[in-house]
Formats: C-alpha cells, structure tokens, sequence
C-alpha cells in the first residue's frame, strides 16, 4: 500500500489531526529521555479510544506495517521509539480514570493516564497506588504496564504485576483481551494479565488497566541517613525491616549526591561527606517517626523530616540523580539486580572494572538490590556495558531489574534467561504475533 493511502486509512479511525507525519510534529516521539534511542517513524498516530486502538492495529497489520506502542516516552532502553519508520501508536490519549471503587479497592484507568494523575483521583478517594517514581508526572499507566515497572516503594506494594488486577489490550490481529473485572480469584487457565505485565509493547498493546489501591497513609517520616559504606546500609536495611511502616529505602553514594547538588543548587546534606547515604520514608495511620529515631539511634548522621515540603527537599537528593546525570552528558543506563548480599562487593567490583573507562553514577532501590549505573563519557559503550551485565549475571543477578530489556539490551537477554525460558518466550511471541509486527528488535534480538 502507498504511503499515503496508508496514512489515509489510519485517517479515517482517528481523524486527521492525530496522525502525524510532519517532522515538526513527530520529533518528540521518535526520541527517547536518554537520547540514545529513536529513529524516523512513518507516522504517529494518536488513537482516543480502545476501539480506535484496535481499528488501528488491525489496519497495520493488515497493510504488513510494524507498530511502535508509546505511552510517556519516559523510557530508558528504547522500548517504546521507534527504530525503522515503524508506525508509533501513542497511548496518551486514553486518559480517563473511571470510578474508584472504594469496596474492592480498585479502579480501571486509561492506558494514557499519567501516574500523577493517577494519584491525584485515587488520593481524592483516601486511596493510593503503590507504585511510585520520579517520572510520576510523564509516566503512564500503560507504559508502566508494559515494563512492570518497580520504583521506590516495591519493598512495600511490590512492581506493577503485583498492582495489576487485570488489562485489556489489543492483540497483534487487532482482536482485544479484557480483564477488567478485577477478581481476586480467578482460576480459569493461563494468567494473561501476567503475561501481559512485562510484556514491552512484544504481544500486545494495553489500552485499560484494573489496579489494586491501598489505603492512603497520612502520617509519613523521612530521613536521609549517612552511612561508612554500602555495606552499612545493607546492614541498616536488616534492622529497617523490622517495622511494618517501611516504605522506601534508596541509597546514593558520594559522587552522585555532589552532582545532585551542583545541579540543583541545594546544599550538601551533611558537614562531611560519607560513603553511602540511604534515603528512608515511613509511612503510617498514626506517626511512625520515634519507631523509625530507634533504628536511626546508632547511625552517624541522619537529616529527619516529616512535614510534606522538608520531606520533597529529602527526597530531591535522591529523585534528582536521573535529570543530572542527563544535564551533565548522554550517559548509558544500565539498570540491573543483584542480590543483597552481592551488593557491596559488586558495586566495589564495578568500580574497579569502569576506573578509566567511564564516570560512573550508582545509585538505586536498596531492598531490591537495584542498581542504576550511570556511564558518562564512556570509551567504548557497548564492550563496557557487556562487561558490566556479565559481572552481573556472575552473581545471579538481572540484566534488566525494572526499566526492562528494550532494544538497549535484547542482544544479552541470554545473560538472564536460559536457552530454555528464551525458547518459551519466542514461541510465546510468535504464537500471538507470528508476523512480528509490535515493537520489532526490542525485547527478544532479531
Ligand atoms: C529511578 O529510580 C529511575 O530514579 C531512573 O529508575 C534511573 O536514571 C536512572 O538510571
Ligand atoms: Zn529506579
């Protein structure tokens, strides 16, 4: 089919004014937030409902046309960019929370619904959402979705397949799932929603989500704490667990945090510097500050706050690292697992391997040995970032810990997953997409 044809019938599911092809127009999603990923899309089309969703992706594949799933192009391992005049299908516009539903703590929201707002209607209903992150305000619920994203209270509530409930989504011929219903119990055969959470925009494309609410909890305490060394703050971890009002515990460590704070303007939390700094949030019906000063008791230095603008300046510390990192070059994000207790000599073992090659910024979610690393100005990327996920993969840990596979890492899948489970998962994706027209080359390598 020409082009234009093609643009034309794309044109008539969603209207003219939401197909894109002017390059004054399409810039912003052919690019991700690293300015690693993208490429020329051969157009951008905005559908305003899951039916147009599923008339759009039908008509690709019946035109033979690849398609690139995107929600707030928050992304870091360009999963949702596209790569070779793909069609980009833009979520955003399914961005209508429905009613929370106060009884079963749930509610359905639009694939495009951002995660700030997300928030802002469930918080209005003394609920809340378990997961949360610094790109609250751009990240999409769909997005989130399609790389089980994690963030900073997954100690707590866990990634988004634990706070999914059920999606609805369309399948590569255009046909649509839709578990909406949101029973907790429901044996019925495969679980799709599961295979669905994580899935990168590979099997289908999510346009509703049913999430699991929690109760809101209005007393919070937060505390930066300062610590010898990242092997402290493993250990200050053990002793965190014991209370039940835990929340969040991210760590940073010196060079990140001075960055932070050129790039901010903010002041250097502590009179010295330490070896690792955790931030520590609390959060319960009733205040759960004194619970939290007796596990601070013993340590060097802790900044404690617990009214909502002294908490925000805490957290800043620690949410600012992704935009100042970006501000100070275009970095190589490796977002990986380990487990805890390989944590500390890993991240020594690291900085002997990247000494000379790259500036490196480290920082992550502590209690699930998630580590951002952060190469700057690296010599040779791609030979630094396989040596990098091979010492990961020594100590069993993940490639990929929450920001998922994308086309940044599909070449070293294998480094995670056994020829057996890759083998599973190829036969999954060519099951339900056996033209391999969503999101070509991301997740499982061509
Ligand atoms: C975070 O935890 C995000 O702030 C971004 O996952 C991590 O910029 C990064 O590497
Ligand atoms: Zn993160």
């Amino acid at each position: 089919m020409e082009r234009d044809l093609f643009v034309s019938v794309l044109a008539a599911v969603v209207g003219d004014a939401h197909v894109l092809t002017d390059p004054g127009m399409t810039g912003g999603y052919e690019t991700d937030f690293t300015r690693r990923f993208g490429g020329p899309a051969r157009a951008v089309v905005r559908p305003g409902s899951p039916e147009e969703v599923a008339a759009v992706v039908a008509a690709c594949a019946e035109a033979g046309v690849p398609i690139v799933p995107q929600g707030g192009n928050t992304g870091l391992v360009g999963g949702g960019v596209p790569r070779n005049r793909e069609v980009v299908l833009s979520l955003r516009r399914l961005a209508s929370v429905e009613r929370v539903d106060p009884v079963a703590q749930q509610v359905t929201a639009g694939a495009g619904v951002t995660l700030a707002a997300l928030q802002r209607a469930v918080r209005s209903e003394r609920l809340d959402f378990g997961v949360d992150f610094a790109a609250r305000d751009a990240a999409t619920v769909g997005g989130m979705i399609a790389t089980n994203a994690g963030g900073e209270r997954v100690l707590r509530y866990g990634t988004m397949r634990a706070c999914a409930a059920g999606v609805e989504a369309v399948l590569a011929d255009g046909s649509v799932i839709s578990q909406l219903a949101g029973l907790p119990k429901d044996n019925t055969g495969y679980d799709l929603t599961g295979l669905l959470v994580g899935n990168e925009g590979t099997l289908g494309v999510v346009t509703r989500a049913r999430l699991r609410l929690v109760p809101l909890l209005p007393a919070r305490a937060t505390a930066l704490v300062a610590l010898p060394s990242l092997a402290s703050a493993v250990e200050l971890l053990a002793s965190l667990r014991s209370l039940r009002s835990l929340e969040m515990a991210e760590f940073m460590l010196p060079a990140g945090l001075s960055l932070v704070c050129r790039h901010t303007g903010l002041p250097a939390p502590f009179a010295a510097p330490y070896g690792a700094y955790v931030l520590v949030e609390c959060a319960d019906s009733t205040s759960p500050l004194d619970a939290l000063l007796s596990v601070l008791s013993s340590v060097p230095d802790a900044l404690v706050a617990v009214d909502a603008a002294d908490r925000q300046r805490l957290w800043t510390y620690r949410e600012a690292h992704t935009e100042a990192i970006s501000a100070a070059g275009v970095a190589v994000k490796l977002d990986v697992a380990v487990p805890l207790g390989a944590l500390p000599a890993f991240v020594e073992d690291l900085e002997g391997l990247v000494a000379g090659r790259a500036v490196m910024y480290l920082f992550g979610h502590l209690a699930e040995g998630n580590v951002h690393v952060n190469l700057l100005a690296a010599e040779s990327p791609s030979e630094l970032s396989e040596a990098v996920l091979r010492r990961v993969a020594a100590v069993g840990g993940s490639i990929s810990a929450e920001h998922g596979v994308g086309a940044a890492k599909a070449r070293w899948l294998g480094l995670s997953r056994s020829p057996a489970s890759l083998a599973a998962m190829r036969a999954i994706k060519s099951a339900l997409d056996p033209s391999g027209l969503l999101n070509p080359g991301v997740l499982l390598a061509d």
